[in-house]
Order: C-alpha cells, then sequence, then structure tokens
C-alpha cells in the first residue's frame, strides 16, 4: 500500500546509507519485522551508531505514522502495526548493542511510562540507549500505576526513574510519579513529547531533571544528586481544579459525549467521528489546570481542530466539544477561565 506522505529527509537519515531509510519505511508500511530488523541490523554493521538508528529508522518511522493517523489517512490498527514492527526492531537492537549493559554498576535506573500512558516505545527506545552506555536498566514498559510504581521503587532501590510522557493529558500522572520517587528521595528525570522544549512543565511538576531532544540522558542521570527531599505540593486553585477534574475524568468525558449526542441539532456523524478524542481533551485540561500552562489548552484546540478535519467532521462540532466541555466545568473558575481564553 503506499501513502501520501513524502517521508523523512535527509537530516535524520544521516549517518544510516544510502536508501536505509525508504527500505525501513518500506518494512513498516508492509508490516515486515524481519525485515526491518534486517535493515536496521545492517545500518549498525556498516558503521551507524546506535541512536542514529534509533532516531533515523525508528523514530523517523513512528512520527510519520503519528502524521499519517492524524490525517486519517492510517487506521489505529495499522498505527498498532507499525509500533509492534518498531518494538521487535528496538529489542533487536537492544540485544545486539547491550554489551555494556552494567558495566557502570551501581544501582538501576527505573525506566516506565506515565500511568494510561500506552506510548511504550519511546521508554524502549531510552533503555536501549541506557544500556548500551553501561547502566543497569529495568525496564517497566507502559501505563505504570502509582501503586506498582511504589512496589518497584522499594523492589529495586534504583538510582533514578526515569518517566516517559507523550500525551499532554499523561502530565497528571507524570506529577503523581514524581511525588511517589521523591517520597523514597529517588531523583524523577521526565521526558518525552508531553514535554515543552524548555522544560517548564517538567520544573513545575517537580522533576529533577528533564531530557529533551538532543540532550545527553546519561550526563543528565550522571549530574543528579543522589537524594532528594519530598515534592512540596503544587501551589494554587487551579491544582485542586486539576485533581478534582481528574477524579471524575471518565464520567465528565462521557457526560461531555452524552450532552452533544442529547442535541437534536447536532451533525452525528461529524460528532462519532471524534468521541474517542474527547478523554484525551479532558485530560488535557487537567494538565493545563495543573501546571498553570494555557497552551496545553490552544495545542489540545489546533490538535483536536486537525484531527477532526481529516475525518470530515465540521468546526462547528469541535466547537460544540469545547463548549459541552465548559458547561460540564461550570463550578471551576479555574478552567472555566482557561476555556474562555481559548475562546
Ligand atoms: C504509536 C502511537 C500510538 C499507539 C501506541 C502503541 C504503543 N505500543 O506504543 C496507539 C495506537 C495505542 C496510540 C494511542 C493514542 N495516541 Co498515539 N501516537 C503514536 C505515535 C504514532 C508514535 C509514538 C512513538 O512510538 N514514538 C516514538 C518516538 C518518535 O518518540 P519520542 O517521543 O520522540 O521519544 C524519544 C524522546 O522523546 C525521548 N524520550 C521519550 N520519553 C522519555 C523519557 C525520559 C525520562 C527521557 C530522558 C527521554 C525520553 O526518547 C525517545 C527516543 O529517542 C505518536 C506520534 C509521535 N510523533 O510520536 C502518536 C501520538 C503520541 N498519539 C497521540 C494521541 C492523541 C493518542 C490517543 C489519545 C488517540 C486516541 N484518542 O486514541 C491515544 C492515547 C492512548 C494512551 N492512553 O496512551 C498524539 C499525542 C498528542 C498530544 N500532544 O498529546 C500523537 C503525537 C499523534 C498525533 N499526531 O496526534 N498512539
Amino acid at each position: 500500500m503506499t501513502t501520501t506522505d513524502a517521508g523523512p529527509g535527509t537530516g535524520p537519515g544521516a549517518g544510516l546509507g544510502d536508501g536505509a531509510t525508504e527500505r525501513y519505511w518500506a518494512a513498516v508500511d508492509t508490516g515486515d519485522a524481519p525485515a526491518a530488523r534486517d535493515v536496521a541490523l545492517a545500518a549498525l554493521d556498516a558503521g551507524a551508531t546506535l541512536p542514529q538508528v534509533l532516531d533515523g529508522l525508528v523514530g523517523e518511522a513512528q512520527r510519520r505514522v503519528g502524521r499519517l493517523w492524524e490525517r486519517a489517512e492510517w487506521t489505529v490498527a495499522r498505527e498498532h502495526g507499525a509500533t509492534a514492527v518498531g518494538e521487535f526492531v528496538v529489542r533487536s537492537l537492544r540485544e545486539r548493542t547491550r554489551h555494556g549493559a552494567h558495566t557502570r554498576g551501581g544501582r538501576p535506573l527505573l525506566v516506565l511510562c506515565a500511568e494510561r500512558e500506552w506510548h511504550a516505545l519511546p521508554a524502549l527506545m531510552l533503555s536501549a540507549r541506557l544500556e548500551h552506555e553501561g547502566h543497569p536498566v529495568h525496564y517497566l514498559g507502559a501505563d505504570v500505576s502509582t501503586a506498582v510504581l511504589q512496589g518497584a521503587l522499594m523492589e529495586t532501590g534504583p538510582r533514578a526513574v526515569l518517566v516517559s510522557a507523550s500525551l499532554s493529558s499523561s502530565l497528571v500522572y507524570v506529577r503523581r510519579h514524581v511525588e511517589a520517587a521523591r517520597a523514597v528521595r529517588v531523583p524523577v528525570v521526565v521526558g518525552g513529547s508531553a514535554f515543552d522544549p524548555a522544560g517548564a512543565r517538567a520544573r513545575r511538576l517537580g522533576a529533577s531533571a528533564w531530557v529533551g531532544p538532543g540532550d545527553d540522558t546519561g550526563a543528565v542521570v550522571a549530574a543528579l544528586p543522589t537524594s532528594v527531599p519530598p515534592a512540596e505540593d503544587l501551589p494554587g486553585p487551579g491544582a485542586r481544579e486539576a485533581d478534582t477534574l481528574m477524579a471524575s475524568h471518565a464520567a465528565v468525558a462521557g457526560d461531555v459525549v452524552a450532552r452533544m449526542r442529547a442535541d437534536r441539532t447536532a451533525n452525528r456523524n461529524a460528532l462519532e467521528a471524534i468521541v474517542d478524542q474527547v478523554p484525551h481533551v479532558v485530560g488535557s485540561l487537567a494538565a493545563a489546570l495543573l501546571l498553570d500552562d494555557p497552551r496545553i489548552v490552544d495545542e489540545s484546540g489546533v490538535w483536536l481542530r486537525e484531527v477532526a478535519s481529516a475525518r470530515g467532521c465540521d468546526g462547528d462540532t469541535v466547537s460544540a466539544v469545547w463548549s459541552s466541555l465548559e458547561r460540564q466545568v461550570a463550578d471551576f473558575p479555574c478552567a472555566r477561565a482557561l476555556l474562555a481564553r481559548r475562546a
């Protein structure tokens, strides 16, 4: 099957050899995991570094998958299929390159995703890189609850916890991991596409460090203090509203949709095209409240408009999602102000 995406340019493919990105993409596009692995391992054998292969092949393909899903050119099923190929490739690379693992000794790095965060591949890529650099890594994968993290903290006694979040709606859950780790004095590093390039969200959440694109995670980990104080409460009425909103997150999202379905004038087909996105929008509003960061709502607005328009959903229906959400949070002054500002 062919797609209309232009694909990776020369930048991320640097150092991978002629045609590697195209051959890798062809394997992902057809769900051929062994072929994708062979391209990746051949690039390593030809002298590419592990970060070049991870970012230039696996990361670049995943970003392309994201654009194709956003434009409704790929189904969620194909997105899952492509990610399964990426996971197979990263596990193969990890097997090949982890010869350095544990050479640094010491306590392990605990690498995991925020609760409800299913985007596990970024954390797996991070684990492969850290092991290659000699760090002992304990990788827990997707959707790690606070209780599970607390158990892992006791069982493994880590040097640091590294939390990955791809979704802005995961930021509230990242905060819970920051609190759990810092409660036992363990430093927390955060990263992933949910964070802003300046690191403001990470600082506000109380992370000990933040790693952005191009930063050297190993160096950041080496500079961490061995012990950190417990996280202080996040100040402000917005943070309290965020907690209240998250306590009934599923009900709020369900009510936003139910209210729209009950409106006889609503465009049913348009609404059904985007109902799956409402929980993410509600979670993003909670994150904006917790972090006191209106840009999170602005970004969600742009994102929802693009996702909706690619699925034939009109602008009035998108606006109706926001007004239904506004009515749902009528008793939350900070949330109301954030949403009014958006309008
Ligand atoms: C695959 C995928 C999925 C798969 C995930 C399957 C799986 N097993 O992983 C499925 C289909 C389940 C999915 C679902 C959803 N997804 Co999705 N998904 C993606 C996609 C295409 C790729 C993710 C990936 O593998 N990235 C790999 C690389 C590219 O990740 P990376 O962030 O660059 O990570 C690197 C660094 O950031 C760093 N790093 C990452 N974490 C950390 C942590 C630390 C501590 C450090 C130091 C470094 C570090 O290291 C990584 C390696 O170099 C992205 C698009 C994208 N651009 O990422 C969307 C994307 C993340 N998804 C998105 C959305 C909205 C969703 C859904 C809400 C959609 C829906 N309504 O169903 C759900 C939410 C599910 C959930 N609760 O988690 C949006 C997020 C928008 C936003 N701003 O929040 C994106 C950006 C797509 C889009 N363009 O709209 N998704």
